[in-house]
């Protein structure tokens, strides 16, 4: 699959956010708060969704922010906060957790990366549609409801039976070396590709 530059800019990120209970499955258990929350998020402050995958109990996404506005940690407290409120009551939560809410559910603490250039783009990509085969949840990435690799499918941007080969390449999330230019906002675009931006 090829990316291609274009003058168009906005920081293209990649995250990984985790929740606290690494047992838990709460956010495919309630994917559908899930994405409405960041539907809502998504209206009040815009952001393009390239590529996502929702795990029992943390996601990857690549968003796309728009020109000049890099406050994804605004987005992402947003999600967190109103999906942990949003919550059915009698969610079983520890005392401690109930008393702090949104930090006892969610980590605080969240892994980002800038995407460079096309090939590290290429790679998160990869790396999110492989990864409930990679957490051993499926055996095909295309078996696993909560991923973006549906709407790549549909759109033939990539095959059905895609994994095997991603799977040997990707067996960890990468790490590409910090870009050396300060002015390093990677301009990528996605010719006649729209954004995913749902599940
Ligand atoms: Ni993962």
């Amino acid at each position: 699959m090829q990316y291609r530059r274009s003058d168009v800019t906005g920081g293209t990120w990649f995250f990984t956010v985790n929740l606290q209970d690494r047992q838990s499955d709460l956010l495919v258990r309630h994917v559908d708060l899930l994405r409405q929350i960041v539907r809502d998020v998504r209206r009040a402050h815009p952001f393009e969704i390239i590529a996502m995958v929702v795990l029992p109990e943390h996601i990857h996404a690549i968003w796309r922010l728009p020109e000049g506005d890099a406050d994804y940690p605004l987005r992402w407290s947003q999600i967190k906060a109103g999906f942990s409120r949003g919550l059915p009551p009698g969610e079983p939560l520890t005392p401690s957790r109930i008393a702090k809410r949104e930090r006892g559910i969610w980590q605080r603490r969240y892994w980002e990366h800038q995407i460079r250039d096309e090939t590290d783009l290429a790679r998160h990509v990869d790396y999110i549609h492989i990864n409930p085969v990679k957490h051993g949840h499926v055996e095909r990435a295309a078996d696993w409801p909560y991923s973006s690799i549906h709407r790549f499918i549909e759109r033939g941007w990539i095959a059905a039976d895609w994994s095997a080969a991603a799977a040997c390449r990707l067996g960890r999330a990468p790490r590409s070396p910090t870009p050396k230019t300060k002015n390093s906002q990677v301009a990528l675009k996605f010719p006649g590709r729209a954004p995913i931006n749902d599940l």
